[in-house]
């Protein structure tokens, strides 16, 4: 999938909507569109990375930064002390849907329930 045909490329770029709360010139934060939890969160670099497995060396501290923001969200949402859990879902058999390297923040109610 090339960049322009991207979804998450195309909310960084702001050509479609999203409930974003963060955005800077290397990663954007947004609501989830069909949230699993009371809080869920996506976190991204605004750069098109597929997914963890085409992550460069040189790209390590995009990782870093991307679960920087997202122990910031948390506590902006309230729940840096109740808990939260981040998740990167890699390829079809690991839960991915969105070719575009997204970190999941999940907070409140149910977030030990894991379903497919
Ligand atoms: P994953 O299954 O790990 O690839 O997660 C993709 C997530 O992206 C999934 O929880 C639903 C969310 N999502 C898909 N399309 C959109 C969209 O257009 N806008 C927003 N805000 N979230 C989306």
């Amino acid at each position: 999938m090339s960049p322009e045909e991207c979804i998450f490329c195309q909310i960084v770029a702001g050509t479609s909507q999203a409930k974003i709360i963060y955005q800077d010139e290397e990663i954007t934060a947004f609501w989830d569109q069909y949230p699993a939890a009371p809080v869920h969160i996506l976190i991204v670099p605004n750069k098109h990375i597929p997914s963890i497995n085409e992550v460069a060396e040189e790209d390590a501290y995009l990782l870093t930064k991307l679960i920087f923001k997202a122990r910031e969200i948390a506590e902006d949402q309230g729940v840096r002390e109740k808990g939260y859990r981040l998740l990167f879902n890699i390829g079809k058999e690991g839960g991915q849907s969105v070719y575009h390297l997204h970190l999941h923040l999940f907070a409140g109610k149910h977030i030990l329930v894991v379903k497919d």
